[in-house]
């Protein structure tokens, strides 16, 4: 562990940000770690920490001094070893990360995913219309887990349907993203059941990264073409796939699970959206921004730093508290308000800076189907008992999600 600099004076806080109780409410906690001052030493964990919006951000930006290399989670790579070989993109600076980022940002361009729009829309209204369909009798409406039946069945349809995986064991991909993400966190009981449960399909994984296995035309492929063409070498395209398979379904099942809490949570909200279901993509924003589902990730300093008055020695950890960097009131006028007409853009939970969501058009293109389709046949849609929470290392979103629809 980095020894504390003599001179450094930024207050110390005993909170452990892993722990079950602040996991299952962490606003709280968040508004603490922001008001003691914009950097905070966590004596538990040894290290510095940020919840404010302007150091979050500006350390996200600065990859020379905040890398990535050293890995996103607690541990550090240059004393631990990972357990699994680093991801080339997500724990890579440049010049190592460029080539790597510089493929899938074409592979997830605005541009390239537009054809993949009809088949999303097309899904959509065919989920949506066969729940809504379902029930029809219900004097309720129509009640169902929003998780299951819609934030996963969604993109475990058209993302994996995207990538190229065959249609059986895609689920796979639930546990394994729950591990990757749990992963970053210190080695507590949520760690370990991660590894657990994913441990069966680490293999399936492994074998579904193959150019084998995957469509010729999916997102797969077209990593492979890029190795192809001299970008990558072959490895590098696996372990991109493997990347595509890591970070791009866990994520947006949550984001779209909160999305509909937040909307359960605000019939107003909902009305606004019925009126204008143009508003999908900047509602999922908004959601993004006051449940973001990635709540924190870890940086390392590669030099002796000072960060608005604290004094961070080399080789430091620093953990950033993105989801209480986006309700900083601060940054955002009634930072808890769900506004889904407000100006979003900005918010840090896609991260900011060359290691930003590569797939953020994608997510946004899955829920502007979803949340369009929805907002076109749902008249109201309201709890219908408790959600249950996923505690999670890194990530905030609901294990079930229990709702009642009334159709349009
Ligand atoms: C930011 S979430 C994430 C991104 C990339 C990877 C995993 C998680 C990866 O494996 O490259």
């Amino acid at each position: 562990m980095p020894e504390r600099l003599d001179s450094a004076v930024e207050p110390r806080l005993d909170l452990d940000p892993f722990s079950d109780e602040f996991l299952s409410e962490p606003y709280p906690y968040h508004e603490r770690i922001r008001e003691a001052g914009p950097v905070v030493w966590l004596e538990r964990y040894e290290l510095w920490a940020t919840a404010r919006f302007e150091q979050v951000h500006a350390t996200l930006r600065d990859w020379e001094t905040f890398c990535s290399s050293a890995g996103v989670g607690l541990s550090d790579f240059r004393k631990e070893a990972p357990w699994r070989p680093p991801s080339i993109i997500l724990e890579a600076d440049p010049p190592e990360h460029t080539r790597a980022r510089a493929v899938l940002t074409r592979v997830l361009s605005v541009r390239a995913i537009e054809v993949l729009r009809e088949t999303f829309q097309q899904e959509a209204e065919r989920l949506v219309g066969a729940l809504v369909a379902g029930d029809q009798g219900a004097k309720h409406g129509v009640r169902f887990d929003a998780i299951e039946s819609l934030a996963q069945a969604f993109p475990l349809k058209v993302f994996a349907d995207a990538v190229g995986l065959p249609a059986d064991g895609r689920e796979n991909l639930l546990a394994y993203g729950n591990m990757v993400f749990n992963a970053l966190g210190p080695r507590n009981r949520l760690f370990d059941d991660a590894m657990a449960q994913a441990e069966p399909v680490r293999e399936w994984i492994a074998h579904h990264c193959s150019r084998e296995i995957l469509s010729e035309t999916g997102l797969g492929a077209q990593i492979y073409q890029a190795a192809d063409d001299g970008e990558l070498t072959q490895d590098e395209a696996a372990l991109l796939v493997r990347s595509l398979l890591s970070a791009g379904l866990d994520t947006t099942v949550i984001a779209l699970g909160n999305a509909i809490y937040c909307f359960a949570t605000h019939p107003e909200q909902w009305q606004r959206l019925r009126e204008d279901p143009g508003l999908a993509r900047s509602a999922f924003d908004e959601g993004l921004r006051l449940e973001s589902p990635a709540q924190t990730f870890f940086r390392t300093t590669t030099r002796r730093v000072n960060l608005a008055g604290a004094d961070l020695p080399a080789h430091a950890k620093i953990l950033l508290f993105l989801g209480a960097a986006n309700r900083d009131p601060r940054r955002w006028e009634d930072p808890e308000k769900f506004d889904i007409e407000r100006k979003v853009a900005g918010h840090v939970g896609l991260g900011s800076g060359i290691h930003a969501c590569v797939g953020q058009s994608l997510a946004r293109l899955e829920a502007e189907c979803l949340l369009g389709a929805l907002a076109r046949h749902v008249a109201a849609i309201e709890l219908d008992g408790e959600p249950v929470r996923r505690l999670h290392n890194t990530l905030r979103g609901f294990d079930v999600l229990p709702v009642a629809l009334t159709p349009a």
